[in-house]
């Protein structure tokens, strides 16, 4: 069948599998006449948003099924079209019955995502709105699902909007300066013009932390284990789920392989990974498990660098601490085996050690056979990932929002190197524009049908 956008299409709404109701679903100018040829003859439709109470029949007259029927008539619906649904009785076999008859009539099965395409399409909601949709429906968490659900209602388009308004006016009182150089004078002084850039900078600053909590409580944040054999990275992953996940000996070079586990802390999936401690290998396993060690390292968003807070520092640690703080990547240094209380060596003098060697490093100190500290390293983790957004702040967003939001950021960035250094104001007017087009790609003020493809792809079908 040829696929157009004013066809009627039709699907189950709801999961597949045994349930109290499914849902069918139809939208399209043709809604109504379709849905009357599933339903007992006779059957009329009650005034939109009403429901009504009749059965489903087969194309011979026969019952099939007590269902509810509503409509909502355009462009007051989802999709802005006329939609029917139909409310069968769960366990798929009614709903598959009642599909199969509504395309036999000319319906035709939607593809994943098409009736929010349809919404957006028609204006309903916006493209953040409609991706948001699919965060909602992927959330796995409270905290995500209520960043999903402040995008949903239009918290992420108002805000790039309002500064997409910003970037215009600024824009536009810029070009009228550059028109009309004989006025002799910059529409805008420069340094009006710096305060305007660097509050627009601000702004996007704010929406990109936003962003970025929304994607951590959405995607998480991965955590590696790392360290020398036996300082007691197995014993912290199992303290941390809770479980004996992993094994434990007093051997050091105990774990080869990689363990992986997920915990949930303040609505953040955290996916901890436990690895090989890291020395010279003792045999072929051991080298396998190490190189898998270092491949975890680079992939983890926050690596733990774990020392046994008991024994004094050593030289590998030392290189290793540095090479850490080097890369910039987000870590903590880990004093493990806090109960032990360094006969040795105690905590506090370690903890003074760490900082003198890098400054930087958060060291931490904790026992995973007490459990003290266990709370403040998960607190520690999450700070570390999600920076200073707050997360009860956190808007959903998808991969290709946050780089748009990246990239306006970047543009104004630069914009505001430019008029800092008085380059010009053409070269500003330029970047502000460059930003702008991020925000409206963001937005789906500019977006082309391969874009909209990909997006709403990834949706299931029915939504
Ligand atoms: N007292 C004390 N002992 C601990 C603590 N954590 C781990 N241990 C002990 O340290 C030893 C090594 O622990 P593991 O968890 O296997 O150490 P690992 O870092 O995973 O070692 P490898 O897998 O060999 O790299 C075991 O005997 C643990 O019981 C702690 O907080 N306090
Ligand atoms: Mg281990």
């Amino acid at each position: 069948m040829e696929r157009t956008a004013s066809d009627t299409i039709a699907a189950i709404a709801t999961a597949w599998g045994e349930a109290g109701i499914a849902v069918v679903r139809l939208s399209g100018p043709r809604a109504v006449e379709l849905a009357g040829t599933v339903v007992q003859a006779g059957f009329s439709f009650p005034p939109p948003r009403f429901m009504r109470l009749t059965f489903l029949t087969d194309g011979e007259g026969r019952v099939l099924d007590q269902i509810l029927v509503v409509r909502f008539a355009a462009p007051k619906s989802y999709t802005g079209e006329d939609v029917v649904e139909i409310h069968t009785h769960g366990g798929t076999l009614a709903a598959q019955l009642c599909l199969e008859g509504l395309l036999r009539a000319g319906a035709r099965l939607a593809e994943p995502g098409e009736f929010t395409k349809r919404a957006f399409l028609n204006g309903r909601i916006d493209l953040s709105q409609s991706e948001s949709v699919l965060g909602i429906i992927r959330s796995r968490s409270r905290e995500a699902l209520r960043a999903a659900a402040r995008t949903l209602s239009g918290e992420l388009s108002s805000f790039a909007s309002n500064i997409r308004e910003e970037l215009l006016t600024l824009q536009s009182t810029l070009e009228v300066g550059l028109d009309f150089p004989e006025e002799g004078i910059p529409y805008r002084s420069e340094e009006e013009l710096l305060d305007a850039v660097t509050t627009i900078r601000l702004s996007l600053e704010d929406l990109m932390d936003r962003c970025s909590v929304g994607l951590l409580l959405r995607e998480g944040v991965r955590v590696a284990l790392t360290g020398r054999p036996n300082v007691g990275k197995s014993s912290l992953l199992n303290a941390l789920v809770k479980q004996e996940r992993a094994i434990v000996t007093a051997l050091p070079g105990t774990t080869r392989d990689v363990i992986e586990e997920v915990i949930t802390y303040r609505g953040v999936p955290v996916r901890l990974v436990d690895t090989a401690g890291l020395r010279a290998p003792a045999d072929e396993i051991e080298a396998s498990g190490i190189k898998r060690t270092l491949a975890e390292s680079r992939r983890a968003d926050v690596q733990l660098w774990i020392l046994d807070g008991s024994q004094l520092l050593e030289g590998p640690d030392r290189s290793y601490i540095q090479e850490l703080a080097r890369e910039g990547k987000g870590h903590i240094v880990v004093l493990n085996k806090s109960d032990l209380n360094g006969s040795d060596c105690p905590s506090v003098v370690m903890e003074e050690h760490v900082r003198a060697l890098s400054p930087e490093s958060p060291v931490l100190s904790l026992s995973a056979k007490t459990g003290e500290g266990l709370e403040l390293l998960k607190e520690q983790v999450l700070s570390l990932a999600s920076g200073s957004g707050a997360l009860d702040a956190g808007l959903n967003v998808t991969a290709r929002q946050l780089s748009e939001v990246r990239e306006a950021l970047a543009a104004v960035t630069d914009a505001e190197a430019a008029a800092r250094e008085n380059i010009g104001q053409d070269v500003t007017a330029e970047l502000l524009a460059e930003a702008r087009r991020s925000l409206e790609r963001l937005l789906g003020l500019e977006c082309d049908d391969a874009l909209l493809d990909s997006i709403f792809s990834r949706f299931c079908v029915g939504k």
